[in-house]
């Protein structure tokens, strides 16, 4: 059950992590840039011959206007956004579609106001799903009645709607370690809202077998 998948969370913290260094290092020379100009031309005591010249914002002196350095600006700037685009497009591919390889479906039925999981045997819980360590989970996310949203705080990006004759799909590779997940609903679906809690318990394998198992 141990693929070498990267799941979406991971994914996202490498997207978040590449773009906080970017944002960091570009903004660190515009910083430098931006100081540097304005000890540069700190305002000197203006020459009597200069004085009729009024800039406004947006106004250069005359004679000094150049689209050289625009233009450089903008293909900078095509590039790096053109960078963004091609690093970002095929990660929200991969996270949106199926898992490459999956190990367990499970069916999620919202209400108002809980969780109903099943699992490919037909088992059925209510509010507390069970789970193996280490294991790619495809859940299939529908609503018996208004919107609601699915949705896994520990497990980053772990958010899906869950809207009635809609079907729609998330995964998310569980914990190595046993441990507890909470399931909470992200959409305000009526008076019950707050209390559409639930849990996961993510067990060893052999643990799940035997809950599946049971009736
Ligand atoms: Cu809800």
């Amino acid at each position: 059950m141990a693929q070498q998948i990267t799941p979406p969370d991971e994914l996202w913290w490498l997207t978040f992590n590449q773009f906080l260094i970017g944002a960091l290092v570009l903004g660190t020379f515009v910083s430098i840039v931006f100081a540097y100009f304005a000890i540069r031309y700190w305002e000197k005591k203006v020459k009597p011959n200069e004085a009729e010249v009024v800039l406004g914002p947006g106004r250069v002196a005359p004679g000094t206007s150049k689209i050289g350095w625009t233009r450089y600006t903008l293909v900078v700037t095509g590039i790096i956004v053109t960078l963004l685009i091609l690093a970002t497009f095929p990660r929200t591919d991969y996270v949106e579609a199926s898992p490459p390889e999956t190990d367990l479906v499970i069916w999620v039925t919202a209400f108002q106001f809980g969780w109903e999981f099943e699992y490919p045997n037909g088992k059925k819980v209510v509010n507390t799903l069970v789970l193996p360590t280490d294991t790619v989970v495809e859940f299939k996310v529908v609503s018996r009645d208004v919107f609601h949203a699915f949705g896994i705080p520990e497990i980053k990006g772990a958010k899906i709607d869950a809207i009635p004759g809609i079907l729609n799909s998330l995964w998310v590779k569980t914990p190595s370690e046993p441990g507890e997940l909470n399931v909470v609903c992200y959409e305000l679906c009526g008076v019950g809202h707050s209390l559409m809690v639930g849990k996961i318990k993510v067990v060893p394998p052999d643990e799940f077998q035997a809950f599946l198992q049971s009736t």
